[in-house]
């Protein structure tokens, strides 16, 4: 048995900040992973044309001046592979490495009401003892993956984008069927276009995505950048997503139509790109008619794109779907990618999956033979990495049953009935309609200062009080419902996954507010929270 002041549940990006900010202050630390090393999403989503979406030089941590000076950014949107060197050069630049144990999972951690401490139970039967418990698991961590009845009796190889191999998988010459068109899947396929003799990619739903304009940084370029650091991460952490994005302040009423068209198109081409196309005008996420206006500009981006009608016509998302209710995607060449002869789409929406077989995928209307299978099927988001563990709190409450109808938090970082536990950047915070990096800081040097406020007032035990989580919980579906996310079907809703209850996980508000809130109720001696 091992007694610690803090145990950390993650090693991605949110568990090393913890780790390195919870040191500082001097707690008796730890962080467990369940994989064989560091980084989280960067570690285990290694398939071909992964990159951040959010621009490297704001997709990084902020709370160092020499490590943001040092490290050099080759691109403006950084491959999988230089996110993960850039995690493990911050792990060894701070010495975090002792503090992390790899290929440990854990697998169960109960309350102790009377010690006031975390029971935690690793799948080797290892048992740790910690005042404070911080899941830092990942909002996107669990895999999805369709039960497709015969995938054993399938004689190729198959693989989920998010349990990449570590060796990579060559494609050379190999016909390859890809399942699922969500940012994975539309980063995957230009890359695997370029090796296999045949691609073909089954969508069940055309979502969205926007061009990347993704370029390598030239020394001078990123000599300026770096000088303008400060003012960067001023502007980004006033920026609704945590990110600049040169928001346009006016809605599209305010704006003559030649001010629209000239506003779209500035945003889909290189001076803006990537998500700057969601922030084309102020009421887009609200109003529907000015929602519809950016929806038809990217429909018909796609048919100038598409040479193939019959392509264009699967790959255009539908009416009813509002252009950001499903999570964007960034994409490099794309929709070019469908003009090639040997890359083919299959709408799956209209013509179901049935089945694997020996050879390849049955539709009901077909069968589609292949030597790879691949899933860029997505996760159970948001609350699968929680659910995942035997995880009980005051009264032997279960995760499981607190979230039955769907994630419940105080400000997204507590859940009642579960103290001295804190969720990084989990549902009922902006996490995943955010920059990460920016919500996980803010998420944990905001923790740190609650525990440096319980020390010094002798507090054992931190918890939301019920009336504070229902007032959140409320907050949050209020703020969700003056948007058009609800009408879209997505992970963000939970539609992805079968029986999980169809609510808006995140905090919608922004970013600004988010910290606003969270900084008024620290100044007002923590309110919504008990403390003894
Ligand atoms: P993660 O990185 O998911 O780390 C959680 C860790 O917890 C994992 O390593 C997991 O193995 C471990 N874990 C979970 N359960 C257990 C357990 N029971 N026991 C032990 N260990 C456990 N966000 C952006 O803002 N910008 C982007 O450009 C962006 N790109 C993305 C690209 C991809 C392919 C994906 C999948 C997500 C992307 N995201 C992006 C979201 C991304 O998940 C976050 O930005 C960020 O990396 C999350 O960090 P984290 O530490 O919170 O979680
Ligand atoms: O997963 P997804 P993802 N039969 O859930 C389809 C982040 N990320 O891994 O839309 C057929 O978005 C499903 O279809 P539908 C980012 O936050 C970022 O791509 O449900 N199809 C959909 O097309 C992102 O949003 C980057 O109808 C099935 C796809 O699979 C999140 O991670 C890169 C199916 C899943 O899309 C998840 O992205 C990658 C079935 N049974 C990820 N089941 C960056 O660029 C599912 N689908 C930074």
């Amino acid at each position: 048995m091992k007694e610690l002041d803090m145990l950390v549940v993650g090693a991605g990006f949110a568990g090393i900040y913890q780790l390195y900010k919870a040191r500082e202050a001097g707690l008796r630390v730890k962080v467990l992973e369940m994989g064989d090393g560091v980084g989280g999403t960067w570690f285990w989503n290694r398939y071909p044309g992964a990159r951040c979406d959010v621009e490297s030089l704001d997709y990084s941590y902020s709370f160092s001046r020499e490590l943001e000076e040092e490290w050099e950014w080759s691109e403006r949107y950084a491959t999988q592979a230089e996110i993960l060197r850039y995690i493990n050069h911050v792990v060894d630049r701070f010495s975090l490495r002792p503090d992390i144990e790899l290929n440990t999972k854990v697998v169960k951690a109960h309350f102790d009401e009377k010690a006031n401490v975390w029971e935690v139970q690793t799948e080797a039967g290892e048992v740790y003892r910690a005042r404070y418990l911080v899941m830092a698991t990942g909002g996107l961590s669990v895999p999805q993956r369709p039960s497709l009845e015969g995938l054993d009796s399938f004689k190729g190889r198959w693989h989920h984008s998010a349990r990449w191999p570590n060796e990579g998988v060559d494609f050379s010459g190999r016909k390859v069927v890809l399942i699922g068109t969500g940012s994975s899947g539309v980063q995957m396929v230009p890359v695997i276009a370029e090796q296999a003799s045949h691609l073909t990619v089954l969508q069940r739903t055309a979502n969205f995505s926007v061009p990347a304009h993704n370029v390598p940084f030239t020394p001078q370029a990123l000599k300026a950048a770096k000088a303008r650091y400060p003012e960067r991460r001023a502007m980004g952490r006033e920026a609704i997503t945590g990110q600049f994005l040169n928001a346009n302040t006016k809605t599209a009423a305010e704006m003559t139509e030649q001010e629209q068209m000239a506003e779209l198109e500035y945003r889909w081409r290189g001076a803006g790109g990537g998500f700057r196309m969601l922030r084309t005008f102020a009421d887009q996420m609200s109003n529907p008619e000015t929602n519809r206006l950016v929806a038809e500009f990217a429909r018909k981006k796609i048919h100038e794109i598409v040479k193939d009608p019959r392509k264009a016509s699967i790959l255009t998302p539908k009416d009813d779907l509002p252009f950001g209710g499903k999570r964007l995607s960034v994409d490099s060449n794309y929709y070019e990618t469908f003009n090639k002869p040997h890359v083919d789409i299959v709408d799956v929406g209209a013509e179901p999956l049935v089945c694997a077989t020996e050879t390849g995928i049955r539709t009901t209307k077909q069968d589609i033979d292949c030597d790879d299978i691949v899933f860029a099927t997505g996760f159970d988001a948001l609350t699968g990495a929680l659910k995942a563990i035997d995880l009980r709190g005051e009264g032997g409450l279960t995760i499981k049953e607190k979230w039955e109808q769907g994630p419940v938090s105080y400000l997204g970082l507590f859940i009642s009935g579960f103290p001295n536990l804190f969720v990084v950047a989990g549902p009922g915070s902006p996490s995943v309609l955010s920059n990460m990096v920016h919500s996980i800081e803010t998420h944990v040097d905001w923790i740190m200062r609650l525990l440096k406020h319980a020390q010094q007032h002798g507090v054992q035990r931190i918890g939301a009080t019920q009336e504070a989580e229902d007032a959140w919980v409320q907050r949050c579906a209020d703020e969700a419902a003056k948007t058009l996310y609800p009408k879209a079907k997505s992970w963000y809703m939970g539609d992805n996954i079968d029986g999980k209850p169809r609510l808006f996980m995140p905090f919608v508000a922004g970013v600004p507010l988010y910290r606003r809130i969270i900084e008024e109720v620290a100044s007002n001696n923590y309110q919504g929270l008990q403390m003894s």
